[in-house]
């Protein structure tokens, strides 16, 4: 049989791997047909919603309900004491910690669950939460976490013995007891040592404020409870489906083939919509009260000031060198704020995340980390923001630390980076603080990156510019940013990653329909990257069916197998591994199929595009499609029908992805108005699965770069009110301030994953952070800057100014 077509057009119909496949996921969301939480409406459904403390730190005398009852269309108004009896007043964290669902005694933090009203609607149920009555007095309140660790005002009564004993916590022994844990790594003993006998040593204290990632679709569910069936539904704007179906059996006793969890389209998760909130718990125990479903969705307020915040980490470091800038030890202290309750969602083992990634992209001999986990009067969290596991704030930190070192060795920071690199040859590579880097090409990326911006041009503009400001002929300085960044993504494996208990591996499912299409259904969840396109990309190149012929399936915990969600860039490094595995698991079968049906020996096939083909006789052979076909309709000796397959990826390692970013900015010292002229951004994921959702991710991440570094804040005044709870207040930029951003790439597989990918959602928003408070702090170095604190607004880069005496 001959074709009409040629192979390189077998290849174009596929779409698979490589290809810039538009996003089949965009036909609903642009015509405003997504399926949201808040658009499921089920017959009789309630709306619940909470009374929140206004104060940060108070023990409640009383709580009225009585009136709120009196309310018209009211039905229920929920408290600790309803939920004691059910064992539901407090819930686990996911860093092994306790959470109150509603306050029991006390509020931790401003805006905190205290009672939740369930009403026929949701201005019924505003209506209720105004009528009810709370009784406070207040207590002092700590918003610093220095200053919690010698206070003698204990935050969690329920964390210290009677006779004033600090028992253990979920990581160890503690030391205060407002103090959660200490966690460390590398070798604390040589470390000091070579710092103290260096020949040069740079020291920097920096802080690496609180933000949120505030999703465009704040956090939500809807719970059905049918006592007929004894069947629970839980809608909701989970990450992690199937983690939140395990949770809610362990705590509800509900048997877990009863529970069904689905996430439908999600506007956004970058974290956020990890944990588990007690907006979930409460429309439960709702749902079984009334017999009806009841939905809770958090307005923007709730969204900003009480779900899982990011960052907040107090860092203190120190890098030793040689003169010749080759870099020989790296102390680093963290004092980590958790607020109220500990609620981050890092794997078990690291209660502070891979921040022991933070010896970079430099082959730095050896390190010491140290983390102290801190209470204070904040909303619980630390989960979120584009690095689930405080990728970002390990990064910053190097990067300024490298940035410091430069200016006390009084060298180019770009070179410092380029002597210290790891070197290619050099991976994998087993860091100081115990990661083993999988691959990586640093030097290329960097001289590709600085080659395209012509740095030394720019370092020539920037020392002219200089001279300018300091002749009066100009009144705006130039910033140049450099970072690079390793990324660590793809948690598990198993036996390094669970989270309370629930190992870090991902599925997919395939079945191959007889006609030659297929669904394949895994264990992770878009929340607007794209999963439908690319994984059927993947499969595309694997199995020889057309991507447009392959549904993909995510977020019902009734079809989708395990899986442990997404967040962490892990889709690509592990359930993105897994699809390919069951991919090849249809192509074996199918091998002996097509076998069969040359007849020939299954070694005498083999694979081509969209085909098995006879070796040696490429005019011999069966089509995908026509193979699946006779998968169902033709006996086959020794063959059981039907074309299925199912993998579970435990990954050998997590994957490392790096990048070389710049950015160019000027600065006027009299406004304090940063304008970025210039971003370019290369990235290395290893192999790229569809181009053009790659840079969508860069360009997302980016933009969160831009907002963290240059506004957005999470901030508190002395009393704990958060003062930049809405809008009006938090920053959360536009189309105005972002810049237009120059994208580029190498490629350097992952040597370990099937496909050899390596995850890029978070990346960019790693690597940007440091580069655009690279620019700042760069563009006041001649000045005599060492280091400003983020974010740098218009008026704290004002302030820099002023500070460094610039408006005289
Ligand atoms: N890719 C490709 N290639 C490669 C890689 C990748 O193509 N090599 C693509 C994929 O397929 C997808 C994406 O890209 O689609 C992504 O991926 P990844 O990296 O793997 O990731 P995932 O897992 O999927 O996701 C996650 C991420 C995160 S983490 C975050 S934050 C964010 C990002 O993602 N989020 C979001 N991005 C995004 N986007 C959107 N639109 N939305 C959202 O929400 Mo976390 O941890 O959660 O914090």
């Amino acid at each position: 049989m001959k074709d009409d077509i040629s192979r390189e057009e077998r290849v174009d119909n596929l779409k698979g791997m490589g290809c810039s496949r538009k996003r089949v996921e965009d036909a609903r969301f642009t015509q405003g047909k997504g399926n949201y939480v808040d658009d499921i409406k089920l017959d009789g459904m309630l709306f619940g919603d909470f009374v929140r403390s206004p104060y940060a730190h108070a023990r409640i005398k009383n709580i009225d309900t009585a009136a709120a009852l009196e309310v018209p269309g009211v039905l229920a108004v929920l408290t600790a004491a309803d939920l004691e009896p059910l064992g539901l007043h407090w819930m686990p964290t996911l860093a092994g910690d306790k959470q109150m669902v509603l306050a029991d005694g006390k509020v931790l933090f401003q805006g905190q669950e205290v009672a939740y009203v369930v009403a026929e609607d949701r201005y019924a149920t505003a209506d209720g939460i105004e009528a009810v009555e709370v009784e406070y007095e207040e207590l002092p309140v700590i918003v610093n976490p220095f200053e919690a660790l010698k206070s003698d005002v204990v935050l969690r009564e329920d964390l210290v013995g009677e006779d004033g004993s600090i028992p253990d916590g979920a990581h160890g022994p503690r030391k205060h007891p407002n103090h959660i844990f200490t966690w460390d790594a590398g070798d604390k003993g040589t470390t000091e040592e070579v710092i103290a006998n260096a020949e040069v040593v740079a020291s920097e204290s920096m802080y690496y404020h609180r933000t949120h990632p505030c999703p465009l679709e704040t956090c939500g569910c809807v719970a059905s409870m049918d006592k007929v069936n004894g069947k629970l539904t839980l809608w909701g704007t989970f990450q992690a489906p199937h983690a939140i179906r395990t949770v809610v059996s362990l705590i509800s006793g509900i048997e877990e083939h009863n529970i069904r969890v689905i996430s439908p389209d999600i506007g956004g998760g970058f974290g956020n919509k990890v944990g588990a909130y007690p907006g979930y718990v409460c429309s439960v125990v709702a749902s079984i009260v009334t017999g009806k479903p009841v939905k809770w969705i958090e307005d923007r307020m709730d969204n900003l000031m009480t779900t899982a915040f990011a960052r907040d980490y107090h860092m203190t470091g120190k890098i030793s060198a040689t003169k010749d800038g080759k870099i020989t030890g790296l102390h680093c202290h963290v004092t980590a704020d958790h607020g109220g309750f500990d609620a981050c969602a890092d794997p078990t083992k690291f209660p502070a995340g891979f921040m022991n990634i933070c010896t970079g992209s430099y082959d730095i001999p050896t390190a010491y980390l140290e983390v102290d986990g801190v209470y204070t009067n904040k909303a619980p969290g630390g989960v979120s923001y584009r690095c689930s596991f405080r990728v970002t704030e390990a990064v910053y930190f190097i990067e300024r630390m490298i940035e410091v070192l430069a200016i006390e060795l009084n060298m180019d920071a770009a070179e410092l980076r380029r002597i210290n690199f790891i070197k290619k040859e050099q991976f994998p590579y087993t860091a100081a603080l115990g990661w083993e880097y999988d691959s990586g090409d640093y030097h290329t990326a960097w001289d590709k990156a600085l080659k395209t911006v012509d740095y030394d041009g720019l370092r020539a503009e920037q020392a002219q510019r200089v001279e300018d400001f300091k002749a009066g002929k100009t009144r705006k300085l130039m910033g140049i940013g450099l970072s690079f960044f390793t990324e660590i993504v793809g948690a598990g494996p198993v036996k390094n990653c669970d989270i309370l208990g629930l190992g870090m591996f991902d599925s997919c499912e395939i079945r191959i329909h007889p006609t030659g299409s297929a669904i394949a259904r895994l264990g992770t969840i878009s929340q607007g990257q794209g999963h439908a396109t690319t994984f059927a990309q993947i499969l595309a190149s694997e199995i020889g069916l057309p991507a447009d012929s392959i549904t993909i399936e995510e977020g019902d915990t009734d079809t989708a197998p395990y899986g442990l969600g997404t967040y962490g860039s892990r889709s690509t490094p592990v359930a993105g591994a897994a699809t390919a595995m069951a991919g090849r698991k249809i192509r074996a079968k199918a091998q002996m199929i097509a076998a069969y049906l040359l007849e020939v020996h299954d070694n005498d096939v083999e694979f081509d595009v969209d085909r098995f083909v006879v070796k040696g006789a490429p005019e011999k052979f069966k089509t995908m499609k026509e193979i699946a076909f006779a998968a169902y309709n033709q006996a086959i000796p020794g063959i059981e029908p039907g074309l299925e397959a199912v993998s579970y990826y435990d990954p050998p390692n997590m994957t490392y992805p790096f990048g070389a970013y710049v950015c160019v900015m000027d600065i006027d010292v009299d406004t304090g108005v940063p304008e970025i002229r210039r971003f370019y951004a290369l990235d290395d994921c290893g192999t790229r699965i569809n181009p053009m959702i790659i840079e969508g991710q860069v360009h997302g991440g980016l933009t969160e770069a831009l907002a963290v570094a240059l506004g957005q804040e999470i901030a508190y005044d002395d009393m704990g009110n958060v003062k930049t709870g809405t809008l009006m207040d938090f920053f959360l930029p536009t189309a105005w301030e972002v810049p237009n951003y120059e994208t580029d790439y190498t490629v350097t597989p992952s040597p370990h994953h099937p496909i050899g990918a390596k995850g890029v959602g978070e990346s960019p928003h790693v690597g940007g952070v440091p580069c655009f408070s690279n620019a700042v702090q760069d563009a006041f170095r001649p000045f005599g800057n060492r280091h400003t604190n983020m974010p740098h607004d218009h008026w704290r880069i004002w302030r820099t100014a002023n500070e460094l005496g610039l408006h005289d």
